[in-house]
């Protein structure tokens, strides 16, 4: 079983990432998301960066999400989510960090649009806005991150909040608030 704060945290990772707060995390709320992000950064639809932010975005349904969806009907559900977390877990530790890595490099990538290798505040603010949420929360949400407040996160300590996130049972670790407050 998973521990009460992992249930939360992943609770809120499920929330953050359904975009049109129907239950659901779907297809159709990554290519929302990708459609809302290619709008702040004013791409034009059919350019190279409109269309990687595209594939990025499906790519992590198809890789991350959809396997998840257990009973094959497009939708992945909070608990089919928690399942495929606690199915991880039972794999054992290599597995799952190595999923957890994977997971995390992925998200990084969508973040850091100007594949410069580190996270900007203002990327971080982009990253929140497309989802659907507010510049404060993000802006809480990075400070919990940016221990050394430079205003850029190294993909090095993503991951490693990411695991934090995903895996650490502490109340008090840097990554739990990742995507914003889980309480
Ligand atoms: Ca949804
Ligand atoms: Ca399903
Ligand atoms: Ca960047």
């Amino acid at each position: 079983m998973l521990s009460d704060i992992l249930q939360k945290k992943l609770t809120r990772h499920f929330h953050f990432l359904d975009l049109d707060k129907d239950g659901y995390v779907e297809r159709s709320d990554w290519v929302q998301c990708a459609q809302n992000l290619i709008a702040i950064r004013e791409w034009q639809v059919g350019s190279p960066e409109y269309e990687a932010v595209m594939a990025r975005h499906e790519d992590m349904w198809f890789t991350f999400w959809e396997p998840a969806d257990l009973n094959h009907d497009g939708k992945v559900t909070l608990n089919e989510y928690l399942h495929l977390a606690e199915t991880q877990r039972k794999m054992g530790f290599t597995y799952e960090m190595k999923q957890v890595r994977k997971l995390f490099s992925a998200i990084f990538d969508t973040v850091d649009l100007d594949g410069d290798g580190e996270i900007s505040l203002i990327e971080y603010r982009q990253f929140f806005r497309a989802w659907g949420l507010d510049a404060e929360t993000a802006v809480v949400a990075f400070a919990s991150l940016d221990l050394n407040a430079d205003a850029r996160l190294s993909r090095e300590a993503f991951l490693q909040y990411g695991v934090n996130f995903y895996v650490n049972d502490e109340p008090n670790v840097a990554g739990n608030m990742i995507f914003g407050s889980y309480e």
